[in-house]
């Protein structure tokens, strides 16, 4: 079944010019893009997008990091996207995540990881909610569909 995801370039994704590259790598698995946004974020916002870590020891800093300067929020669809995307970002801190992922290649540090990603059907419906009104989720299709989808059982 189709399903969509909500992935952000978080600050330093973008101070460090990277959204490009890490954009483009969902672009070339053949994810299709639905929705996106460049804005800086309100700690209410912010906060509302890590509720899951509220009264946690790092979550004050999450905040003003990710409230911190401009971010750019996308939405994508396609059928397991949520995995996909989850095993391309790679694990939580940049120095354990796997080389290959996208923590893995550019991030070496622990809360500063360039990107967010949601990790279930549940919470990627929850946060697209919070940065796009329906009218602001496109529906097209990619020329290219059957030879991205194709399958052959
Ligand atoms: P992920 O971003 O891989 O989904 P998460 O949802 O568990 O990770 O945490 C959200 C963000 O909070 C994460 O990107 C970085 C930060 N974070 C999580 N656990 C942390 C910890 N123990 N110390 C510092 N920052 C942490
Ligand atoms: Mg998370």
């Amino acid at each position: 079944m189709t399903e969509r995801t909500l992935i952000i370039v978080k600050p330093d994704g973008i101070q460090r010019h990277l959204a490009g590259e890490i954009i483009g790598r969902f672009e070339k698995k053949g994810l299709k893009l639905v929705a996106a946004k460049f804005v800086q974020i309100s700690e209410e916002l912010a906060g509302q997008l890590y509720a899951v870590h509220r009264g946690k020891p790092f979550f004050e800093g999450l905040i003003k990091y990710l409230s911190s300067a401009p971010v750019l929020v996308t939405a994508w669809e396609a059928e397991g996207v949520i995995n996909m995307t989850r095993k391309m970002i790679g694990a939580t801190f940049g120095y354990d995540a796997e080389p290959g992922t996208i923590r893995g290649d550019f991030s070496c540090s622990r809360g500063y990881n360039l990107i967010h990603g949601s990790d279930s059907p549940a919470s990627a419906e929850q946060e697209i909610k919070l940065f796009f009104s329906p009218d602001e989720i496109i529906d097209y299709e990619l020329t290219d569909a059957h030879w991205l989808y194709g399958r052959n059982d």
